[in-house]
């Protein structure tokens, strides 16, 4: 529900903004120019303070499922994206990571490079004809030609890699905090940074990432929860809980937590799966 702005702040804002221009323009009284600046400065400070808008309280839904396929179910899914009929998906763990091509309909896996063993797959994107997978703990993000799967580059960058999506500009960048990063493609230097919030405060563990229609989709680690992010404020405008995933008879001993977010730019159709999880999950969109 949107919270109805308060008026009392507003004016106590407009109050000391009058007092402010004051201080700033009259003649020199009791207070020396320097001190003088020093309290406009607080004042306009707590101007920027007082003018905040309240924060929304996000949106909680629980979308329906349409559709499902199979999923590997040895697939530690770090990073999905899909590519007219093909899920692109970087797998993780340690001896077992990969980056995947897999047949959409059947989930049969149609060719795959395989990660050094001292390498852990993270998040993935595609972006102008190459594929970024990020690495967990090891600060290198590969490049590699999305047509013939040869790595054509590679970057490094500090902190650990989580998920990683796209605009037609930038990457996105989650690391398990409430930071993401904003990076050029071309250097992968970081552009600047997004602190994500919901109106309660900072929304910590955000793990893959996919770019929906203007706004960043974010699996919260170790929940069946989704936040939808603004990408200009870092504000959650709301939540998409599964908590009803997998369908009865889909559940299995190994799978591991919820994780993987696709968008189809071709039907406007949204996928999810987990990490070893036996289906991918087309949701409901628009709720
Ligand atoms: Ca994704």
């Amino acid at each position: 529900m949107q919270k109805r702005p308060i008026l009392f702040p507003h004016l106590v804002a407009y109050f000391l903004q009058v007092v402010a221009k004051q201080w700033q323009h009259s003649e020199p009284t009791w207070i020396p120019i320097c001190k003088r600046g020093a309290l406009v400065a607080t004042i306009f400070l707590l101007l920027g303070c007082n003018n905040q808008r309240p924060r929304s309280t996000p949106i909680v839904k629980e979308p329906a499922i349409l559709s499902f396929v199979p999923h590997d179910i040895t697939a530690f899914t770090q990073g999905l994206v899909i590519d007219g009929d093909v899920w692109l998906e970087s797998t993780g763990r340690y001896g077992h990571s990969e980056l995947r091509e897999v047949e959409r309909q059947s989930g049969k896996v149609l060719r795959s490079v395989t990660l050094p063993e001292n390498l852990f797959g993270e998040g993935l994107a595609l972006f102008a004809g190459n594929l970024y997978q990020l690495t967990w703990r090891e600060g290198l993000c590969f490049v590699y030609d999305r047509e013939t799967f040869e790595v054509v580059g590679h970057f490094r960058y500090e902190g650990e890699g989580w998920g990683l999506t796209n605009c037609d500009q930038w990457l996105y960048m989650s690391n398990g905090s409430d930071t993401m990063q904003v990076r050029d493609p071309a250097s992968f230097r970081i552009i600047r940074t997004i602190d994500v919030h919901d109106h309660q405060g900072p929304v910590t563990q955000l793990n893959e990432l996919a770019w929906i229609e203007g706004e960043i989709w974010a699996n919260i680690f170790e929940t069946k929860t989704i936040a939808r992010i603004n990408p200009e404020t870092g504000h959650v405008i709301g939540y998409l809980t599964f908590d009803h995933l997998p369908l009865p008879g889909h559940e299995h001993p190994k799978q591991d937590v919820f994780n993987g977010i696709a968008y189809d730019p071709k039907d406007q159709s949204i996928w999810v799966t987990g990490k070893k999880w036996s289906h991918l999950y087309q949701i409901q969109w628009p709720l």
